[in-house]
């Protein structure tokens, strides 16, 4: 029978590649996301290959998570797969020069936003003793760089709940792992440095990043391993990155 996987971060980047390499791989996908149009564009890119559902809500919103999830059509209501992806940057700035939205945002959508979305699905995975939960987190969630401070501090966060899940959802027979990229060329600089394109593409520039679809890849044999099997944390950087700071440029 087929496994129904919800990804959150659904309508861009690593998120919308999971759903693409997926959804060609025999699962049926709920995609989630804040904006609608693009939620359409891929449900109907997809439904050529499978069953396809959008959930349109920001991760933000408690209420609006709980009743969003939980009023899924019984098709797709049993969540074999949670992939946990929705997050971003906002600034990247000395601790002194920190932006409190910009804060609020990070904790928000990258940590609190995925313990609501886990919050919503977790119950039923616990009472039918099975599910596989991956977080994305990232390199921020190992090490934390210049001007990275509350970035670095969220990811750190998934990293620890995420250990945290695998540790009480044990006796449940529940998987749970972290997945950890290096640079991965998305919008998410674009949305970091809110808007500016130049800025944006300056990250990626004199080497060749991770693309979307390599994170995608990855999850895709994470998800479809063995059930006895559980990667429990992967860090995937470029061939060309080191640490977060160190990254060898073509001269
Ligand atoms: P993108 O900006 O391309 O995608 C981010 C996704 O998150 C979008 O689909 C966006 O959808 C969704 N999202 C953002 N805020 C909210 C919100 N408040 N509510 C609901 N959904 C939201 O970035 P990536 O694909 O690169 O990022 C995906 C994950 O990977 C993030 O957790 C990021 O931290 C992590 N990561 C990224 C790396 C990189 O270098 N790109 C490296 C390591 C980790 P919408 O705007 O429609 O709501
Ligand atoms: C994103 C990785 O190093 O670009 O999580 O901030 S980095």
């Amino acid at each position: 029978m087929k496994k129904t996987v919800l990804i959150t971060g659904a309508t861009s980047g690593i998120g919308k590649a999971t759903a693409q390499i997926l959804a060609r791989n025999n699962y049926k996908v709920v995609l989630c996301g804040r904006r609608t149009d693009r939620l359409e564009e891929l449900q109907k890119e997809l439904s050529a290959f499978t069953e396809v559902h959008s959930l349109a809500f920001d991760v933000r919103n408690k209420e609006e998570v709980l009743e969003k999830i939980g009023s899924l059509p019984n098709d797709f209501s049993t969540i074999d797969v949670l992939i946990n992806n929705a997050g971003n940057a906002h600034g990247l700035d000395p601790i002194q020069n920190g932006d409190l939205d910009d804060w609020d945002a990070m904790i928000d959508i990258n940590v609190k936003g995925l313990l609501y979305v886990s919050k919503s699905i977790i119950p039923q995975m616990v009472e039918r003793q099975s599910g596989h939960i991956i977080n994305i987190g990232s390199t921020a969630a190992k090490e934390v760089y210049p001007n990275g401070n509350v970035y670095c501090g969220s990811k750190h966060a998934v990293d620890a709940i995420t250990a945290g899940m695998r540790i009480d959802l044990n006796p449940f027979g529940i998987r749970v792992g972290g997945i950890h990229p290096g640079m991965v060329a998305t919008e998410f600089s674009e949305v970091r440095f809110k808007g500016d394109v130049e800025r944006a593409a300056n990250v990626y520039k004199g080497f060749d990043p991770l693309q979307a679809e390599d994170i995608a890849d990855i999850i895709h044999f994470v998800v479809s391993r063995p059930y006895h099997v559980n990667i429990a944390d992967l860090v995937v950087m470029s061939t060309a990155q080191a640490s977060s700071t160190i990254v060898k440029k073509r001269l």
